[in-house]
């Protein structure tokens, strides 16, 4: 269950974040985008910056066993946020908001992401093979309001929810219809299918979006049978349960890590008075440690 520490808190001493940017202020984003040099500056960080190790490898064990952890005080830097991020695993500019190669994304109120709907829960780049494990967000600008609170969710406890339900095995079948954003061009929309729960040696993972789910039950949706589609109902219900769910308010230099497989995350709402809120994301890959499988 969602406890009152959750997720663990650690802050940035004002020594180590000065130094980190300072370390920062002498590097490129662009020559970060290559995983060898993003290990090497992480090395490097680690020497130059006394004590970022340490709240580097904390704040990693944090996201392995609790899945989320938060770095209070973080320099508001692209480089230091990806130097940090890559104590996670590997920075990817794939699959990073609209364009192509981006290493940091800039989460800012548009058109085609409009702050005043909520965000609902969802794991990111669900329609990739392999969903990307880590997600970084580090608050720039909350709303002034103290609204758009960021909202997690365990997939472990929505599993237990619906485990006691005798819904799980359903969610685990690999026939959910997820419908991929396509070229407004192309001939005809592709839907993949996929698990939306698995549940693995104790360990459970998740991946959903409910825009892309619903468009993919409307475009591909006969082929869910009855106990699918009631299965995939009694999801995104137990979704909304209250006592699932951990809200909080990103403050400026809040650095939220999370695993983006293991958590649902989302947005609630902002008025528009909450235009300027920003957060800057980094999406990450599991980084291969020597001799694992790839
Ligand atoms: O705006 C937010 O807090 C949510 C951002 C989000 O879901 C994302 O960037 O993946
Ligand atoms: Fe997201």
């Amino acid at each position: 269950m969602a406890g009152m520490h959750w997720p663990p808190r650690h802050v940035m001493s004002n020594s180590i974040g000065e130094a980190l940017a300072r370390f920062s202020s002498a590097r490129h984003a662009d020559q970060l985008r290559d995983e060898g040099v993003q290990r090497a500056v992480l090395d490097s960080a680690r020497e130059e910056v006394a004590g970022l190790g340490d709240l580097l490898d904390t704040a990693a064990a944090a996201v392995r066993s609790a899945h989320a952890v938060i770095i209070e005080n973080f320099p508001v830097d692209d480089i230091a946020l990806a130097v940090a991020a890559s104590a996670l695993g590997r920075a990817d500019a794939g699959y990073n908001g609209p364009r192509p190669d981006t290493l940091v994304h800039d989460v800012v109120d548009s058109a085609v992401r409009p702050y005043r709907d909520p965000d609902p829960l969802h794991t990111d780049s669900p329609m990739l093979r392999r969903p990307h494990a880590y997600l970084a967000l580090l608050c720039v600008r909350p709303s002034p309001n103290g609204d758009g609170e960021t909202v997690l969710v365990r997939a472990a406890d929505v599993a237990d929810e619906l485990a006691g339900q005798d819904r799980l095995r359903p969610l685990c079948d690999p026939c959910y219809p997820f419908a991929v954003p396509h070229d407004p061009g192309a001939q005809r929309p592709v839907v993949i299918t996929n698990p939306i729960l698995t549940s693995a040696e104790g360990s459970t993972t998740v991946r959903y979006c409910p825009v892309r789910v619903t468009a993919g039950v409307q475009l591909a949706g006969h082929r869910l049978d009855a106990q699918h589609l009631d299965a995939l109902r009694a999801f995104e219900h137990t979704l909304q349960r209250p006592e699932l769910t951990t809200s909080f308010l990103l403050r400026a230099g809040d650095l939220l890590l999370f695993d983006n497989q293991r958590l649902l995350h989302g947005r609630t709402d902002v008025r528009p008075a909450g235009a300027s809120r920003h957060l800057k994301r980094i999406k990450l890959r599991a980084s291969r440690s020597p001799g694992a499988e790839a």
